[in-house]
């Protein structure tokens, strides 16, 4: 393990709030429903929903949704989500995550195992070159599980973005870059070089989120997985790369890291450059 520098690890250190405190304060109503169809042309969906206390009894209505969202959630899904209202007065579901217990429960057998890394680490250092990336357990943009089976003896790229980042030198250069790797590889002949890209925004980029983001940027999923998954096992997975991770209100101050991983899970390159340099990946995963 390596030690970052301590400013950063004292940002690290603030502590966290769990899920539902933050709930609290998110828009519009807490929704929990099943999924009767699914309108992928108009990007709507018929959703059977509980009782909202205080605001509606429990029916059958129609949601506008995302793009994305209609391509991942299918019909006789279980659901939870926000509802919002559009300027026009209809309605409009957000933040749509299938609730899938037993997903659930795998995923948070993987993460254990994230969060006792974190603590073997002490507080102020991270996962180096050289060292054994963390094993995780996420939900990819089509809504599947990705656990460390699918990855194991393959090498893989991993870095950290989020959707609703605006600064074009970060996260949407490093998709780019990512993107243009994917294909450079492949061009190589580096069939089974993987990428993943972690999102550091859990909070908004749900599945469905996720894949119209990997959709706008043009990129195959087969073997490039955006992930997310519950908020604690995300930030367990960012602290061990020590990157700086502050969630305003309505953004997030974040620093970048991009790690090439080899077959044997050792990290072969680290860059926590905004700068990072897909053509030394590559010539690094060429030499795995
Ligand atoms: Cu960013």
């Amino acid at each position: 393990m390596l030690l970052v520098a301590l400013a950063t690890a004292g940002l690290l250190g603030c502590a966290q709030k769990t899920e539902s405190q933050e709930d609290e304060n998110e828009e519009g109503h807490a929704l929990l429903g099943v999924v009767q169809s699914v309108d992928a042309e108009n990007n709507a969906m018929t959703v059977a929903h509980e009782e909202i206390p205080d605001f509606m009894p429990p029916m059958t209505m129609v949601f506008r949704v995302g793009p994305g969202d209609v391509k991942v959630i299918k019909a006789g899904d279980q659901i939870r989500a926000r509802m919002v209202r559009d300027e026009d007065g209809g309605f409009r579901l957000i933040k749509i995550w299938k609730i899938d217990d037993q997903a659930a429960m795998e995923m948070r057998k993987v993460n254990k195992q994230l969060a006792a890394k974190l603590e073997e680490l002490g507080s102020g250092y991270y996962v180096g070159e050289g060292e054994a990336f963390p094993e995780f357990a996420l939900l990819d943009q089509y809504g599947d599980t990705i656990t460390p089976a699918r990855y194991e003896g393959k090498p893989f790229m991993l870095n950290f973005i989020f959707t609703r980042c605006t600064d074009g030198e970060m996260c949407p250069l490093s998709t780019s870059k990512m993107a243009s790797l994917q294909k450079m590889a492949a061009e190589r002949g580096l069939d089974d070089l993987e990428f993943i890209s972690v999102t550091l925004d859990p909070k908004y980029d749900t599945p469905g989120v996720l894949r119209t983001y990997a959709d706008a940027y043009g990129i195959d999923g087969e073997n490039f997985r955006f992930v997310t998954g519950e908020r604690a096992a995300v930030r367990q997975l960012i602290k061990t790369m020590a990157l700086t991770h502050i969630e305003t209100d309505d953004d997030i101050i974040h620093s970048l890291a991009t790690v090439l991983v080899g077959r044997d899970r050792k990290i072969v390159m680290r860059s926590v450059k905004k700068a990072w340099d897909p053509n030394a990946f590559l010539e690094a995963a060429a030499e795995l």
